[in-house]
């Protein structure tokens, strides 16, 4: 059961608000919103000038039926990306505790990959963890030795490996297609999401994201924890910014 506490440090204008609640899932069109912790989020379409993420507290509207997403509540942070096909920054999800990068230790691991993801969180109050998964395939597991970020390597398909993953608040899971992001929440929470299959030793539809939106979980314990499509290509923030000097230290 979740808690009301999403909300308690709202600063919203009490008087003038038709309903708060917390985004769990954006899509193209629009996003979802849970208003009641005991109930199913709605559907939102978007009329804030800034664009919500996951795990956003927003203020709604309602019309007609129609749930519109008024506004955003300040965000204690921000993990996002540039992209630099479409020119824009684009967010992963905000009010975030723990960062969960995650990498496969196979053929297919590189540090730089994983710089880029851990540049994603510069300037951020955040922990970021490297989930280094399928170790149970591979016998070499690479060791990320960097000042303030742990590692963690587990098979995503064992229970207790997984238990390991310990955190407060929220976490993100970020990384690759096919690295095991959502297998580990699987495994987590005995959920049924859509993982890619294994043809062989290979993973079927190499480039395609076996999970298409954003979506947070709540654990029982009030826990949450975000999934996220695979990311091919990293941007990283302006290039005026620290995130910069963190990818050139490759
Ligand atoms: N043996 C083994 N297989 C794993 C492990 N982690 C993930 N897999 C397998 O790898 C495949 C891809 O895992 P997914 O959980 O779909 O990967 P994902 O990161 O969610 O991928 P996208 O949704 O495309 O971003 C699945 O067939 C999993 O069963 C692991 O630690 N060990
Ligand atoms: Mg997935």
């Amino acid at each position: 059961m979740i808690g009301k506490d999403w909300i308690a440090s709202s600063q919203a204008p009490r008087n003038d608000v038709s309903e708060i609640g917390v985004v769990v899932s954006v899509h193209k069109t629009g996003c979802e919103v849970l208003i009641d912790a005991t109930d199913k989020p709605v559907f939102c379409l978007i009329k804030s000038d800034k664009l919500p993420v996951v795990n956003d507290n927003v203020v709604l509207e309602k019309r007609e039926d129609k749930y519109f997403v008024k506004g955003i509540l300040e965000r204690r942070n921000l993990i996002a990306r540039y992209d630099f096909y479409k020119e824009r920054h684009q967010g992963f999800a905000a009010n975030i505790d723990a960062v969960f990068i995650v990498t496969s230790a196979n053929r297919e691991f590189s540090i730089n990959r994983v710089k880029r993801f851990l540049a994603l969180c510069d300037g951020q109050d955040v922990r970021k963890v490297v989930v280094v998964t399928k170790i149970d395939l591979e016998g070499n597991v690479p060791k990320i030795n960097i000042e303030g970020v742990e590692q963690i390597n587990i098979n995503s398909l064992d229970p207790k490996d997984v238990g390991r993953l310990e955190w407060r608040g929220t976490a993100l899971l970020m990384g690759s297609s096919g690295v095991g992001k959502s297998t580990i929440l699987n495994t987590l929470c005995g959920l049924n999401l859509k993982t890619r299959e294994v043809q062989g030793d290979r993973l079927a539809n190499k480039g395609r994201h076996t999970t298409s939106a954003r979506t947070m979980y709540f654990l029982k314990d009030g826990r949450r924890i975000i999934d996220t499509p695979g990311v091919r290509i990293v941007g990283v923030e302006g290039e005026n910014s620290s995130s910069r000097r963190a990818r050139n230290r490759k």
